[in-house]
């Protein structure tokens, strides 16, 4: 367009000034029209036991194998934090729980004004022209009801104030179904629904139909953040009886990773970070073949979600502008380490599924190995839609770097906090755990991928020690205040 100033009347000049700022505006609109949509998809507790990490040659997770085939594996990216408060307070802010104080799930976030103040992701993309949905567990499920309340989405299903309780209470026999009454909580759990039960009544069905049919109506506003937590195989497992007859439970093996006597050589401060003794409990009861089909019915069920989820974004007019990013919380162990939890800064609790598919940037069956982290979700985020990321926040890295270039070099080590001044450092090759009280583990994970032989002790470790004790903060901020939900002493989920 061209203004030639001199001979025109100001009134003309100006409608031509609107003209074209309205044209500059619309640009900007395409401009923005062209960023990538984000699929963001969460799994809670979700361990390795999956196509993908191969931690359970039982597992049978086939949907989340094929996308993991499309793109990016990271096969060494653990939490921030083994538990899924700190951990998705630390993924949606950026922020490391030795920097915020949320180190437990009875942390606020709201609360905390340093988590209150950042941008956290969902109002990242709104702030970036993105429609912003969501639905299911993306939250901690006490955060979400209690304090965020959807903030940075735009709608949420079926409310910002209603998520979707874990299970529906539709049995064939009363709870609990596993008939162990004493020495666990009521979530630890497991067993089929009633006959009749479909995918479509159970509420993780739910969040994954709602996604399916808001990927497939086609009516997004593009560019889109689509968010879809699905809460198994997070306890309890209760799943539909195929799920139970995909792994009969005569074939059921326990953890390759458990070793009779395995704690003899582990500082005692383990103990001291919520040390769930339910592994006992459910020996007892001889229900662990039992749980561990469950969990693996659970997570066959999960998987068939994410296909349906995946699925319809494939058919959707979206597909080949869409990132994918799928992850689960942290891990947990089934027994290993003489426990049934989360909880730990062990490989088991620690590892997470992380997959990416990003069109145009990551290359289908790629994997890394480097060591990454639930952290590094944020500005790899960033990074891949090309929105600036806030300032002087977010302490990820961004792992673009490395879905262009597996073989770019990489310093880093993937660090992982519970409690306070509890570490996890994990590098390429070794894990190295530091408690409060200064008591130490080291494992070789080139010889020693269970974590039976603590090194720490080793003299001729002391140099690798000193190398990845760079990895821990220098920063330990104090336990942030609690969550409002306790204080009115109501059970966190
Ligand atoms: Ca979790």
């Amino acid at each position: 367009m061209k203004i030639r100033m001199k001979t025109m009347k100001p009134t003309t000049f100006l409608a031509r000034s609107v003209l074209l700022l309205c044209a500059t505006a619309s640009h900007a609109v395409e401009q923005t029209k062209q960023k990538p949509n984000v699929l963001f998809i969460a799994i809670d507790d979700l361990n390795d036991w999956t196509g993908i990490l191969k931690g359970n040659p039982q597992a049978r997770t086939p949907h989340m194998d094929r996308l993991a085939s499309q793109g990016m594996v990271f096969t060494n990216a653990h939490c921030a934090a083994p538990a899924c408060g700190p951990s998705r307070s630390a993924l949606m802010s950026g922020i490391r729980p030795s920097t915020s104080g949320n180190y437990v799930n009875k942390n606020s976030l709201t609360r905390n004004p340093i988590l209150n103040n950042a941008v956290l992701l969902p109002e990242f993309f709104g702030r970036n022209g993105y429609y912003v949905c969501g639905s299911g567990k993306l939250f901690h499920g006490a955060h979400f009801i209690d304090e965020v309340q959807g903030r940075g989405f735009d709608a949420y299903y079926p409310s910002k104030t209603q998520d979707l309780f874990p299970w529906i209470d539709r049995f064939s026999s009363p709870r609990p179904l596993n008939g162990i009454k004493k020495g666990v909580s009521r979530y630890a759990d497991w067993g089929p629904y009633h006959p009749d039960v479909t995918l479509e009544d159970i509420n993780d069905g739910k969040t994954a139909k709602w996604a399916a049919e808001t990927l497939l109506g086609g009516e997004l506003k593009e560019p889109f953040f689509l968010g879809a937590g699905i809460f198994q195989p997070h306890l309890p497992n209760y799943a539909l009886q195929k799920y139970f007859d995909r792994f009969p439970l005569d074939e059921i093996e326990i953890p390759e990773g458990y070793l009779e006597g395995d704690m003899e050589d582990v500082p005692k401060a383990s103990g001291k970070q919520r040390h769930i003794a339910w592994a006992r409990t459910i020996r007892a009861a001889g229900q662990w073949k039992h749980a561990i089909q469950a969990y693996l019915a659970s997570t066959a069920m999960t998987d068939d979600l994410i296909g349906q989820i995946v699925g319809a974004l494939e058919k959707s007019k979206y597909a080949d502008n869409t990132i994918i990013v799928l992850w689960s919380d942290h891990g947990f162990q089934l027994g290993e380490k003489e426990r049934w939890a989360k909880y730990s800064l062990w490989e088991r609790a620690t590892r997470v599924n992380m997959v990416w598919v990003a069109p145009g940037v990551t290359r289908p069956g790629s994997t890394s190995n480097k060591p990454v982290n639930l952290l590094d979700i944020y500005p790899t985020l960033a990074s891949l839609t090309g929105c600036d990321p806030p300032k002087k926040q977010l302490e990820g890295n961004d792992l673009s770097v490395l879905m262009k270039n597996p073989k770019a070099s990489w310093d880093k080590t993937s660090l992982t906090t519970f409690g306070y001044k509890n570490y996890g450092v994990r590098s390429e090759r070794y894990r190295y755990i530091v408690y409060a009280d200064g008591s130490e583990e080291l494992y070789d994970h080139q010889q020693d991928k269970w974590e039976w032989r603590n090194l720490a002790a080793d003299p001729e470790y002391a140099e690798i020690k000193v190398k990845i004790r760079k990895g821990i903060p220098a920063h330990h901020e104090p336990i942030g205040a609690l969550q409002g939900a306790f204080d009115r002493k109501r059970t966190a989920r």
